[in-house]
């Protein structure tokens, strides 16, 4: 190969290779401090040292990015791009280092320069840019591609703000305050002010009427798409892969014709407008409101991402037929769907492809993803909101609908109702785009999350299209985690545990999660189990000191840890917990002194956000906070029993919670949670599992026992005939569970404060019950009776907890990553040869 530059000795002298020794590292760290941030050892503090730290961080990460990007383009492989509106990140210092393998040496080197690494990990904001499970999967997803050297890139949106901050009032209401992350620069990301496309919205698509199924798209409002790449180091690799977010701006500063017409304030807010498209990410995460700007984010970043796609594709030279095979695109959820009518609209009025030429190459290059069942999540699109904003996409949904009830109709004769179940337009005041549908159809492969999800996804919400399009189509990837994150990097004396016992580097077990199950014969061991429990109760002094820090509130340490953790909604059922909790309270306050000493002390731990606009979430939010508030004032029980609300839950705050637990919740109606994931880092670090037979529970409950395990509730296939007996032979709750009607009465009487505020939550469970609380409160509390009585027991506890860990290797999100590549996307992996 010629150098393309100028004197190839003179470009080698300059090239920056890794820094791998402490000294090195200091003098990047230094170097940083005193150009890029232009400050010195006089004025430095804890933040400047973390953006010091960073930057050095950043250029070995550089280094590597680089070579792996090279890699890419002379290999040109087959790549997968996984497309994405969320990408919960959380922080990126001590993740970046630990992959990269120079976390010791970083810690030495600050040290060195007189601060400790503890301090300034702490600077850091989290990159919030999703609602919970799904975009923490991306993120996941991400750092097992880069680990597994698979060619992997992620496209989303560069949100100015992230999901909201909640704050919690005095009386227990959740406030939002915006979340203005990118305040302090943030160093992990390279603008690439060079790499910008221009989106259509508007305007009218023109259909050519030639025969050729062509239309001209005109007119209308453009804005630009700029790039912005973010870093995802692999694990003990020198992989380095990208993730490119979105930001909108408009194409020009003012638009001409308002100038010209002297109407500079419509001018200044139309380049308002092209700004405000990626200015914050949406709050919702099990519902679609059909908002205007919702559809601009999704068609924006589609548009933007498939001509990046696009245009590295044609740099091979290759014949546009040939696209799939060097491309596959993951959508996550339907979010990205519109992909698909505008792959389309690229193949047919820019490529001048054929309908079924075009076809053939969109249904071999998407994979769709579904991640719930519930129906108020199923995104639709008012028919009129998308005429008017992609015009021509409307054209091109109602072609591919056309065909495809065809398609149906000579399969099916004669069954009307199968069409107008299958049909992607959904009839009625206005008529809606149904994206499940569509993603479906257009896709090579359709997958759930879980096992039991994915059969839902078979049987239920896609039921006919099974029929019509044979099983084959249909699969189940089972989520994963990177155990990187969710052990090695927030739970390090553990995983110095796992390596001393093993006898493993880690490098070998974190890449082999399977290898855990070596930790089996140790459950015997009582050295061990002593160590493993100590590391435990070392986790919840960081919690407790972390509690003490930001709250200014003492827990106790000398209890079990009881921890429900995720977004706030009905079908998680934090209400059956906290009713549950008030149940534990009464039943503490009748017993005698004597009696109470012999209890299980219990410290009961609750986060999570509810979408602003969730009155029901938010009200439980409030009883959550009251009742600790009483509670945990109470001088017969404070002893016994603490509850928290810990506001503003994050990535960051799980990484302290999740290590600390000793027992964690997972309690949605059976059939409702697609999979969870919180799940699997808490059994991954230790902690049991109080569940029901739902999503991944179920999964882990096959690896690592039923005896390992609490499993309570009723099963799936008994919850239709349940609501139906709700409906249409509703028994009062004082028959049907007095020990719940007790709990709700004591509620309205008052017990934690103004007990009318909260009668519309209660009467959630009272009338209707959608979730099935009266059904399983029971069995609730009897299975945590059984996890009391368990604890007791504090050598088999932690037999059952070293068993658990040991027994998680399935859920790494490496075996969830290669699942895809292998079975879905056909893609391999790239090495790459390590940078000096
Ligand atoms: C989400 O986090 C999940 C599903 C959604 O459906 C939306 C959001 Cl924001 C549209 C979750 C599931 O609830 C959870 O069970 C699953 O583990 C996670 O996605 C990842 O698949």
């Amino acid at each position: 190969e010629q150098w393309p530059k100028g004197d190839e000795k003179v470009w080698r002298a300059g090239t920056r290779g890794l820094d791998t020794d402490v000294p090195s590292i200091t003098k990047t760290f230094v170097n940083h401090v005193q150009t890029s941030l232009a400050r010195q050892a006089y004025n430095l503090d804890n933040l400047g040292a973390y953006q010091a730290a960073a930057l050095s961080v950043r250029d070995n990460l550089l280094v590597n990015w680089n070579e792996t990007q090279m890699n890419y383009t002379r290999k040109a492989p087959k790549r997968a791009y996984y497309l994405s509106l969320e990408f919960l990140m959380g922080r990126t210092l001590d993740n970046a280092m630990l992959n990269l393998g120079l976390k010791d040496k970083y810690v030495e080197g600050v040290k060195k320069l007189g601060f400790s690494i503890e301090d300034i990990l702490e600077q850091e904001r989290d990159a919030a840019l999703g609602n919970g499970g799904l975009g923490r999967l991306a993120a996941c997803y991400l750092d097992s591609s880069a680990s597994q050297e698979l060619p992997v890139w992620g496209y989303g949106l560069r949100y100015k703000y992230g999901i909201f901050q909640q704050l919690i009032s005095p009386e227990g209401n959740q406030l939002e305050a915006p979340d203005p992350w990118l305040d302090n620069q943030n160093p992990w990301e390279l603008p690439r002010l060079d790499v910008s496309y221009e989106v259509r919205f508007y305007g009218s698509a023109d259909r050519l009427n030639d025969g050729s199924g062509r239309s001209n798209w005109h007119g209308g409002q453009e804005v630009l798409a700029v790039a912005y790449d973010v870093m995802i180091p692999g694990y003990n690799t020198p992989t380095t892969n990208n993730l490119r977010l979105w930001e909108s701006k408009p194409k020009r500063g003012f638009d001409l014709n308002s100038f010209n017409a002297g109407d500079y304030e419509h001018a200044v807010e139309s380049s308002n407008s092209a700004a405000a498209i990626t200015s914050v990410l949406y709050p919702n995460d099990h519902t679609s409101f059909g908002k205007e700007l919702r559809l601009k984010q999704q068609y924006f970043w589609t548009a933007a991402s498939l001509q990046d796609i696009i245009r590295r594709f044609k740099n091979l030279g290759k014949p546009i037929t040939e696209f799939p095979d060097y491309a596959a695109i993951q959508l996550n959820d339907t979010h990205p769907t519109l992909a698909i009518p505008e792959l389309m609209r690229v193949l047919i009025d820019d490529e001048d492809l054929d309908w079924g030429t075009a076809w053939q190459i969109v249904t071999n290059t998407f994979f769709y993803t579904n991640h719930t069942v519930l129906p108020e999540a199923l995104e639709k699109w008012p028919v009129p909101l998308i005429e008017h904003v992609l015009p021509r996409h409307m054209q091109i949904i109602y072609d591919i609908n056309l065909f495809f009830l065809q398609a149906v109709e000579k399969k099916f004769p004669d069954d009307r109702d199968r069409l107008s179940r299958m049909s992607l337009i959904e009839e009625g005041q206005p008529k809606q785009v149904r994206m499940a549908h569509l993603a479906c159809i257009g896709s090579r492969k359709v997958n759930g999350v879980a096992e039991l999800h994915s059969d839902l996804v078979q049987t239920t919400i896609l039921k006919d299209f099974v029929e019509f399009e044979g099983v084959s189509k249909f699969g189940n990837v089972t989520n994963g985690i990177t155990p990187r994150r969710w052990l090695d990097q927030c739970n390090p004396e553990l995983s110095a545990l796992i390596s001393k016992t093993l006898k493993l580097d880690k490098n070998v077990w974190l890449k082999d999660l399977t290898k855990l199950e070596g930790l089996l014969p140790f459950a015997e061991d009582k050295k061990f189990r002593t160590e493993w429990a100590a590391i435990k109760q070392r986790n919840k002094e960081r919690l407790a000191h972390h509690v003490q820090t930001t709250l200014g509130l003492t827990v106790r340490t000398d209890a079990m840890y009881d921890v429900q953790i995720k977004r706030l909604h009905e079908y998680k059922r934090q209400t059956l917990n906290i009713l549950g909790v008030i149940h534990r309270y009464l039943t503490l306050k009748a017993m005698t002194t004597a009696e109470r000493a012999k209890t299980n002390r219990r410290v009961v731990f609750f986060a999570g956000k509810a979408a602003p606009a969730y009155y029901i979430a938010k009200l439980t939010i409030r009883l959550i906070v009251n009742v600790a508030r009483v509670i945990n004032a109470d001088p017969d029980t404070k002893d016994f029993l603490q509850l928290y609300f810990l506001p503003d839950y994050s990535v960051s705050l799980a990484e302290v919670l999740i290590p600390a637990s000793d027992i964690s919740q997972h309690i949605s109606t059976a059939g409702t949670e697609a999979s969870g994931t919180s799940n699997m880092k808490f059994c991954l670090n230790g902690g049991l599992l109080l569940g029901t037979v739902d999503g991944a529970n179920i999964e882990i409950a096959e690896e690592v026992g039923e005896s390992n395990v609490f499993f309570f509730g009723h099963l799936t296939p008994a919850v239709e005939d349940l609501r139906h007996q709700h409906l249409y032979h509703p028994v009062p709750i004082e028959e049907k569970c007095p020990a719940l009607a007790n709990v709700l009465n004591e509620v309205s009487k008052g017990l934690f404060g103004d007990g009318g505020v909260y009668e519309p939550l209660l009467n959630t469970v009272r009338h209707g019950d959608y979730y099935l609380l009266t059904d399983d409160f029971d069995s609730y509390i009897a299975a945590l009776a059984m996890v009391d009585e368990a604890y007791l027991d504090t050598e088999e506890w932690i037999k059952k907890s070293i068993r658990t860990t040991a027994k998680m290797g399935k859920f790494s999100s490496d075996r969830a990553i290669l699942e895809y590549a292998e079975s879905y996307w056909n893609i391999e992996a790239i090495p790459v040869a390590a940078a000096k």
